[in-house]
């Protein structure tokens, strides 16, 4: 059954008015009559109400610097953050050529653990004399302190204790002030790790990898192995991958980053705050792709292509196309003919709800309901062009990329190039825009498009729309379970992947016509149901 105003209605009565009246501008049915649809995001969650949104300290150390496998992050606060915050988000790493096992760490939590005397008599000490234990122990290339709500509250100065740790032992210690409680999402914490890191480690380094079209592939977190499918795919192709931050990378890459002639953006949330400012600094265009689905995946490669508009590369990546869509198509349409007409809610973070559904369109599957937990409207709304880098201090008027005026390369305020100015301005030109369309441009009219979605609209949604199958994280999983629903997780994968790129979109058929096939969860009855009150 489609949803509809009055339907909506339904779900919102409970609510007090003002509740209401906010809720409202967060839900969306698609109407391509409306000429640009709008949707409130990014806002602060209603205190009270149950939101699947994470926090500041999730973005920075769980999502943007937790993925770099060769620094030690040391987590400055309760243990539950720090255990938390690692491993279940499944971002894999391995020793490769410059970085052997033992500099490894992503197996290892470390935190400071912050007990009641630390919270009274300040934790400083503590995480000073941590750092030392550490670089005795690991010998690091460099350390991260992320720092969590009670440090913040408390007022350690995690910066000072950083740079007296840095000259003591010296290796790079980066300090973030990423405490859970700032902004309204772990959208903030994206920030403050995308701004250190340009200033800290983008640029530093000095090596460029030889070979042709050297690209990096920015916002790829390498979950159930992701980044390495993305990577063989594209290697094939023949580019050459300087750096994929973060999933399986180094800080000895992202130091190198600036040194490739082109940014491909995955995560459309997370990332293109560094992919932004590196076209400001350095004069490096980016480019917003999706590696979610054969389909996709072959228009990403086209436009990757289309950017460097070589022949030799154009073919060869027509090749690869050729090649990977005739091995994976017989499987990908085996596991159609389970899933054709089925219909999905798809509620993720920032970026996969959009980019699943085209997965789903190539198991002919609907995606009756979409939404994000934090991203902001340009995700939803799009974005018909891109954005201006001009040479001057205009560049704090880039949407969405919120320079802070102290860095160092604003202030300078002037474009650099790592390339000649006539290459950029016409590698620049070929940016294709199709990913810069926004989520709702995507879908059809009828749909329910969603934001910061809570577990009450949840239910009322499930319960009302009755998808076949929902595609989440791990709060609203089990509740779909006992509504009789099956569920993937598109945050973890559950524990398969990967799902990203070719031989992703067959591991990704199997899985989902697994799910709606199983009768397990429409058997179950829960006891509160079985009983009469
Ligand atoms: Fe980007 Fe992500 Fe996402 Fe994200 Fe995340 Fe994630 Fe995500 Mo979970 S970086 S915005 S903060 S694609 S951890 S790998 S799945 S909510 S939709």
């Amino acid at each position: 059954m489609a949803i509809t105003d009055e339907r909506l209605e339904e779900v919102l009565v409970t609510y007090p008015d003002n509740v209401k009246k906010n809720r409202k501008k967060h839900l969306l049915i698609k109407n391509s009559a409306e000429a640009c649809q709008q949707i409130e995001a990014n806002t602060r969650t209603i205190p009270g109400i149950i939101s699947q949104r994470g926090c500041c300290f999730a973005g920075c150390k769980g999502v943007v610097i937790g993925p770099i496998k060769d620094m030690i992050h040391i987590v400055h606060g309760p243990v539950g953050c720090a255990y938390y915050s690692w491993g279940t988000r499944r971002n894999k790493a391995r020793a490769d050529e410059t970085t052997p096992p033992e500099n490894v760490y992503l197996p290892l939590c470390f935190t400071t653990d912050m007990q009641e005397s630390d919270i009274v008599f300040g934790g400083e000490k503590k995480l000073a004399k941590m750092i030392d234990e550490v670089v005795e122990i690991f010998h690091p290339r460099a350390i991260s302190i992320c720092a969590t709500c009670p440090v913040g509250l408390i007022g350690d100065d995690i910066n000072a204790v950083a740079r007296a740790a840095q000259e003591r032992h010296g290796i790079q210690v980066l300090a973030f002030n990423c405490e859970g409680y700032k902004g309204v999402s772990q959208s903030a914490g994206h920030h403050i790790a995308n701004n250190g890191l340009m200033v800290n480690a983008v640029g530093k380094g000095t090596v460029r990898k030889s070979g042709k079209y050297v690209i990096n592939i920015l916002g790829e977190y390498n979950i159930g192995g992701d980044g390495w499918e993305i990577e063989r795919i594209l290697k094939e192709c023949g580019y050459t991958i300087n750096c994929i931050l973060p999933g399986d990378g180094s800080i000895l890459n992202i130091r190198n980053l600036h040194l490739a002639d082109l940014n491909l953006v995955q995560c459309h949330r997370s990332i293109n705050y560094i992919a932004g400012m590196m076209e400001a600094r350095y004069g490096m265009p980016w480019l917003k792709v999706n590696f979610i689905g054969v389909s996709a995946c072959a228009r990403s490669l086209r436009e990757v292509a289309q950017c460097f508009g070589d022949e030799s590369l154009i073919q060869r990546t027509e090749e690869v196309i050729a090649r990977e869509t005739a091995r994976v198509m017989p499987v990908i349409e085996h596991y159609r003919k389970i899933c054709q007409g089925k219909t999905a809610f798809v509620f993720v973070g920032g970026s996969r709800s959009h980019h699943y559904q085209y997965l789903l369109r190539d198991l002919g599957m609907e995606t009756v309901v979409a939404g994000y937990e934090f991203a902001h409207r340009d995700d939803y709304e799009g974005r018909e062009v891109l954005p201006t880098i001009k040479a001057d201090a205009d560049s704090k008027n880039i949407p969405d990329l919120h320079f802070e005026p102290d860095d160092e390369f604003y202030q300078e305020g002037h474009v650099y190039l790592n390339m000649p100015k006539e290459k950029y301005d016409e590698l620049r030109k070929r940016i294709p825009l199709g990913y810069y369309e926004g989520m709702i441009k995507s879908m059809e009219d009828g749909q329910l498009i969603i934001d910061d979605v809570n577990h009450h609209e949840f239910e009322e949604i499930v319960r009302m729309l009755k998808p076949d199958i929902v595609f989440t994280g791990v709060r609203d999983k089990y509740i779909s379970h006992k509504m009789g629903v099956p569920s993937r997780q598109l945050h973890s994968y559950d524990y398969t992947g990967p799902y990203a790129g070719f031989n992703g979109a067959m591991i990704f058929a199997r899985e989902v016509a697994n799910a709606v096939t199983t009768p397990a969860w429409r058997l179950v009855t829960a006891p509160w149901e079985a009983q009469k009150e």
